[in-house]
Order: C-alpha cells, then structure tokens, then sequence
C-alpha cells in the first residue's frame, strides 16, 4: 500500500538532509516522495542524486504561489499512494514510524491514523545517540506539551482547558479500551452490536478530535503532520490548503479531514519529531516569525474553519474553546501591556464578536476569573476587562515576589533601582557568575585601583563574603538586592560571562566584556546544537550581547571567531587576555614558591595539573554538569609520585567533588581555588581536553598534552571545534591514563617532538599578550586620564 510523502522545502538544507535520511532509514518501503520546492536558494542536487532513487523522490518547484499551503497543495496534486503522509522538511522520524502508522491501517482500512510528536532542538544524529539513551530526559525536553519555545500565543491556549478533564483519556497507549462495549459478553442482538460498534465508532473519533484538535496548544498547533490520511477522504471531498494563509493553514485542511473521516485509529508509538528552531534570528521556524498581520490572518482562519463544518459540531466548540483560551491567556495581557492601541479597538471587537456568536455551552464550563472576563468582553466592557486582567497579573506578580528573592531584586530594579541616577564612578565586576575573585576582571580591576586609588567605587559580586579581594571595594552577592541595586546604579560593567537577562541597558553606561577563553568549542550562533542549554540560547545571548559596548580579545583569531558566534559588530579590544597578564611578570617564580607554600604543595616535586572542561550532555540540572575522573590517580602515584605530585581543577560548571582518597598527598584538588592563571605558574605540566585554558598556559611554554578521552563525542556529537585538535594543538591526543602516564615520563621527548607547533601555535594565540593587557584594556574603556 503506497504513501505518498509531501515534503515541502523552503529553505535549510542540512534539515532536509536529516529529514531525508531518516526517511530512507523507514523500515516500511513503499512509498513515493513528494518534495516541493518553494523559491529555494539553495542547490539541493547532491541530495536529490544520493536519496532521489531510495525514496521513490520527484521534485516539483513552486511557480506562481509560494508558502508551505502552495507547496502541500502541489503535493497533493501529484500524489498517487493510497495514504497521504506530510512531513516537513525541517523535521525527522523513528525508523519505524510509517510501518506502525500503516500497520494500524490493515485491519482496519482507517481513514487517518495519528502518532506522537515530539519536539526537540537536536539535530537527528544527536537525538538519537544522546536523548534517546536516556528516555527521562527525552520525555522532559521533548515532549510537545511541555514546549518551552512557544511563543505567548501557543502557550496559552491550552491554559485551563476544562475539556483536558473530560471523559476522553489522552493516554498514551495504542490500546483502545473497548471493555465498555463487551457488554460483558452478555449475547447481543444484531441491533445491539451494531449499536455498540458505532458507539465505539464515535468514541475513536472524539478521541482523535480531542487529542488532534483540543490538546494541541494555540490554534497554531493544530497540525496535519504525522496524520496517515487516507487519499480519497481528501479528494472526494476537495480537501485542500488554503493558499491565503501563511500561519494557519493546517486548522481548516485538517478539520475538514476530520469532518469526513470515519474510521480513526492512533499509534501512538509512531513518533514524529518536530525540530525546533535554536536559532531564531538568522533561520527562524514559521512559528517564530514575527509579523503584522498575524493576528488579522488567525482571525480570518478562524473564521474560514468554521464557515466549513456544521455550527453545531463538537468540532466547532473545541475550535471556540481554542479562541477563548487564547483570548484570557495571550490576548487579554496585551489589553494592558501593548503600546499598539489596536489590541483595546478593533481586535477587541473583532473577538467580542467571535465570543457572542459562540454556543451559550462554551461560555458557560468557564469559571471564575476567566468566566468574568469573558463576560466583560462580551458586553465590549474595556475598562472592566482591563481591571480584572490588572488584577490578574499583580496577583501573580505578587505571589511570585513574596516567595522568591530574586523576583523581589528584579521588581526592585525596574520599579525603584533604575529611576535613581547612575553613577559615573561606580564600577562592578563579576567574573564566572561571582563564583571567584578571577580572570579578567580581577586584572582590570587591580589595575584600576593600583594606578587610580580612590578614583572608583567598586563592587565586586562574590558569593563567598569571606573571598580575600585586595583594594578597597564593596561586595555583594549575585541575585541579593543590593546586586540589583549596583546593577542599576553603576555605569561601568566589568564581566566575564553574560548578565542577567533582565538587566537594562542605560544611557550612558559602558558594559565591558571581557570573556573568559579563546573559543576552541563551537559558541553560540556557530553552534548547531545547544545541548543542555535552554533552546532559546541564541536569541537570547543574541539580545544580551547588543548591549555590550566591548569585548575582550585575546588573539585575531577569537575576534573573527567573536563576530561570527556572537554577531559582535561593536569594539573589539585586541590587547591580549588581562587574566594572562600574570604569566609575564617579572615576579612570576617569587609568586609561584608563595602559592605553593600556602597551598602545602611540596617545593621539591614537579606538579602536572589536570584542568579539563565540562561535558554538554552530563549534567544533573542548569549550570550543575556532571565530572568522572578517568585518571589512574593511584598508578600515577606509583609511577610517578617520587618525582611529581598532580594538581586537580574541575571547570566551575561541575558539581561534582572528586575522590582523592589514599592519594592526598600526591594529588591536590585545587578546584575551589578562585584563581587558574596563579595555578598555571605552579604547574610544570599542563593535562586538558577541550577547555580554553590550553590557549593561555601556551603563554608560559611549558609542555601541554591532551586527554581526549571522548573526542569524537565532543567534537563531532557535541560541540564542533573551530581548530583541528589533531593539527594544531601542541601537545599529544591521549587517549587512556596509562597514555598519560606515559607522555608523563618522556615529557622531554615530546617537548622536544612538538617544538615547532608549539611555536606556530604560539604565534598564533598568544602573540599579543604582554603582560600589559590589563593596561591598555582599562585605559581604552575608562580612559581615567581624561575623565
Ligand atoms: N577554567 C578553570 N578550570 C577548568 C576549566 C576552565 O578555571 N578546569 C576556567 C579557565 O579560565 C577557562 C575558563 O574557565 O579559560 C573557561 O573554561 P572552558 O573549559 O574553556 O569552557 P567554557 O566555560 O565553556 O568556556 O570561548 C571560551 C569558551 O566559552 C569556553
């Protein structure tokens, strides 16, 4: 039994390539695929010649029409299986989700047969090898319902949908529990089993409308992807897309085809992921396009549905519920918050006279606050609409302020904090979420207070009060009030990572990024995927950045590297690292004997120090990443423990303390220790992975090797690097500790065997630090001479 795959193709060719592949993977076989082409850019030939014969593939192009209605339409016309199947081309499948969606359709010669979506921002390769290991946080991230990357109106829909809680179970099993209708297997008339079965009949079919129709969030959401649909219900009723619609087009084609199907069955292991978008500025999914119009095109496809099923159809009150939904949880909000006066006219007009047209039964299961305000609309009450929605939302802001510190040191901030003056010689600092006293920052700001004493009034956000900070300074905690309090106040901004998100820019002040390495790891806009971040990262670094004034560089590479990941078009500061400033002072081996006094580390012994980086996907929760030690610690201090100890410094991301003991006086667990660049002058020998500190310990040139354990994952699977590990770096990939422990003990032959990379590399990363970066840094940005 054929099926015919539409896909329609707009742009993204990597996507396709993903959908395509997964499509060729389907363990069922006969299908044709139907790709149309909507005024592509792209040259996809290579792909048409690798998967053309394998997927049974033509290709039409769009002439006249464009959009994905045009495009499906086409499809449709061209189409010649029995079953009609629509996928995006942005999107991907199970290996066995046609075969189960057809499987359902034997016996039972259904007319649609629906499975699950899932959403994930994950290219396939990755959804497969690191989320569907872990079927936990498969469920968590990518279940539809939970879809975080909604926009407002999606989101709200489904808010208190009084139906989710009627009779009709959205289970997620492929049984139907048709005990009901055994009737006991009690013998039963002709009459009667021909009346149990159409009940059973209906019953299907109110299930597939409710999990079809009702449980999708925002009228949006209403899809026809992963629906097998039988041909002729679509043909022998005209079914098609209406071309008008940019957004909406799925509603009105899909309730038709509910209206006339019959025989409805769901397979719910036949999954379809749905891939969101991560990056929403320069390759934005349909749902994520901001656009005027939208709002006049959901009304008139509102409007278009209805107009083509009876008025008195439980399809028809799951649709009004839908707009009611969206009107208390998306629309009325803006009846207080939009600048744009249209939302308090026309439009809410336009919906009060949607809601008084509506069946009295729709109006009637809403309660209470959602109850009122519906009411209001209907008599066209603005004022009293607006009260309630006031009301409404001080209520939650309210709640939200008594029970949690920071919403409380937010409102402050916008409420109080920020109507103060700013003041221009206040300057604060925050190096790796006040997490330590390090990095840029500390530099810049030692500086700073070393050549211009008294001249600032600093804050410095540290979480532990106790840190010891040279020079006069105020400190104060991330996220407390008085965080709030300076953040508002101070004009300067000195940071090595991002700020908070609901910081404003003020006029006038000056935010100095320092940054915190040179990117080995793919960033931000360069990344395809952001595993464990939230998949709203690159709008959001993307709206954060705009308001940086400068940005730290430490070589020409990580400025190119910086206007490609961040979109940074400001002022790069192309000085050196600050932080590195410590490597060339004079003082340095005075500086080095000192620490490793105060750290109890042997004067006699030489010291390797282990500094990897955090892993994407082993993470307990936001910001808390897992960490296994893969070094023999005690073989290396069989080995090697006469003549070495080991210094152990964990990323600031993790969470996990390690084990050192029986080792404690051969390995020393450095991880709390705030500064690194202090600990690379105690180090002879530095051992890394993927972390940027490599980058600034070549500062020193002493010798480096690399224990990438887990190479292929991270570089291929999780982040993608911008340099060639294998060519660049200067120092040997080693692979097991036994390999470490041996490039240990012939440090001088591979010092010796990497001498001219280590040069090129060098030249390359480290030519302009000299040890005045803090310098020139500070003096560009406060320029204090003339202020
Ligand atoms: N770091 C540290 N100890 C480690 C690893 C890192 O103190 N074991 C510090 C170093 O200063 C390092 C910085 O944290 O340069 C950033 O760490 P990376 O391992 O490079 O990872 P990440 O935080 O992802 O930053 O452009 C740079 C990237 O953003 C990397």
């Amino acid at each position: 039994m054929k099926v015919s795959v539409i896909i329609p193709f707009h742009y993204g060719i990597a996507f396709l390539e993903d959908c395509l592949i997964s499509l060729r993977e389907q363990n069922y076989r006969d299908l044709e695929t139907i790709l149309v082409c909507d005024h592509i850019e792209e040259n996809i030939d290579v792909l048409v010649a690798e998967f053309g014969q394998d997927l049974n593939m033509s290709v039409y192009h769009l002439d006249e029409t464009t959009g994905v209605a045009a495009a499906r339409n086409l499809g449709l016309d061209k189409a010649q299986g029995e079953y009609i199947y629509f996928l995006d081309s942005d999107d991907y499948l199970y290996i066995d989700t046609l075969a189960l969606l057809v499987e359902s359709t034997i016996d039972t010669d259904a007319d649609i047969v629906y499975g699950k979506k899932k959403r994930s921002w994950f290219k396939r390769s990755v959804y497969m090898s690191t989320v569907m290991e872990n079927a936990d946080e498969e469920n968590a991230e990518s279940d539809e319902d939970n879809n975080a990357f909604e926009d407002a109106e999606s989101n709200a829909e489904n808010g208190n949908e009084s139906e989710s809680k009627s009779s009709i179970d959205d289970d997620n099993s492929d049984e139907d529990d048709d005990s009901a209708d055994d009737e006991n297997e009690v013998e039963l008339s002709e009459e009667e089993l021909m009346a149990a079965e159409e009940r059973r009949i209906r019953r299907k079919r109110e299930r597939a409308h409710h999990t079809m129709v009702t449980t999708r969030k925002g009228i949006r959401n209403v899809s026809v992807l992963n629906i097998l649909m039988k041909r002729s219900v679509i043909e022998e009723n005209n079914i098609r897309f209406n071309e008008k619609f940019k957004f909406y087009s799925d509603l009105s084609f899909l309730v038709q085809v509910l209206e006339c199907a019959q025989i409805f069955e769901k397979k719910m292991r036949a999954v379809y992921i749905k891939r969101k978008h991560n990056d929403s500025i320069n390759m934005p999914a349909l749902s994520q396009i901001k656009e005027p119009g939208k709002f006049e095109e959901y009304i008139e496809a509102y409007y278009y549905t209805i107009s083509l099923i009876p008025e008195d159809s439980t399809l028809r009150r799951r649709i009004d519920r839908k707009i009611i939904n969206y009107y208390v949880k998306t629309f009325a909000p803006k009846l207080r918050r939009s600048t744009n006066d249209a939302w308090r006219t026309e439009r809410f007009e336009i919906l009060r006279k949607i809601v008084i047209n509506m069946d009295p039964s729709v109006i009637k299961m809403q309660k209470g606050y959602r109850k009122r305000l519906v009411k209001a609309l209907m008599k066209g009450d603005l004022k009293k609409s607006q009260r309630l929605v006031n009301w409404d939302l001080g209520k939650k802001k309210f709640k939200k302020i008594i029970t949690n510190k920071r919403a409380l040191a937010k409102f402050l901030y916008i409420h109080s904090f920020l109507k103060k003056p700013m003041m221009e010689n206040w300057v604060i600092c925050e190096s790796f979420f006040g997490k330590s006293y390090s990095d840029s920052p500390k530099y810049i700001y030692e500086y700073l207070s070393k050549t211009y004493p008294g001249k600032y009034k600093f804050i410095w956000v540290i979480n532990n009060k106790k840190s010891d900070i040279p020079y006069p300074h105020k400190k104060v905690k991330r996220f407390s009030i008085r965080y709030a309090y300076y953040l508002a106040r101070c004009k300067y901004f000195v940071f090595n990572v991002r700020q908070p998100r609901w910081v404003r820019k003020r006029e006038g002040s000056i935010f100095l990024e320092t940054w915190h390495g040179t990117p080995l790891k793919r960033l931000v806009f360069d990344q395809e995927e952001v595993c464990g971040a939230s998949p709203q990262h690159k709008i959001q670094f993307y709206k954060d950045s705009r308001k940086w004034d400068y940005l730290v560089s430490a070589n020409y590479f990580s400025s190119d590297v910086f206007r490609s990941a961040f979109m940074f078009d400001k002022e790069m500061l192309e000085f050196g690292y600050p932080r590195n400033d410590i490597l060339y002072a004079t003082d340095k081996e005075e500086k080095a004997i000192s620490l490793k006094k105060k750290l109890g580390i042997p004067l006699d012994k030489k010291t390797v120090l282990y500094a990897p980086t955090w892993r994407d996907d082993e993470f307990y929760g936001s910001g808390q990443y897992k960490f296994e030690l893969k070094l023999d610690l005690r073989k290396m201090k069989q080995e090697l423990g006469d003549e070495y100890v080991v210094l152990l410094r964990t990323h600031y991301y993790i969470a996990d303390s390690l084990d050192t003991t029986g080792v404690e006086d051969f390995a020393f667990n450095l991880s709390k220790y705030d500064d690194i660049a202090e600990i690379y002058l105690i180090s002879d020998i530095l051992i890394t992975d993927y972390s940027s500190v490599f980058f600034d310990y070549a500062n020193l040139q002493r010798p480096m090797l690399f224990f990438t354990y887990d190479l292929e994952k991270y570089r291929d699977v999780l982040r993608g690097f911008y340099i060639d590990m294998l060519e660049e770096v200067p120092g040997p990939l080693l692979f097991t500790s036994d390999e470490v422990l041996e490039a240990i003990k012939n440090i001088d032959k591979i010092e010796s065997e990497y001498s001219d990379r280590y040069r090129v590399f060098y030249d390359k990363f480290c030519s302009l630090d000299d040890g005045h970066a803090s310098e020139h840094v500070a003096e560009t940005v406060f320029n204090p001479k003339n202020n």
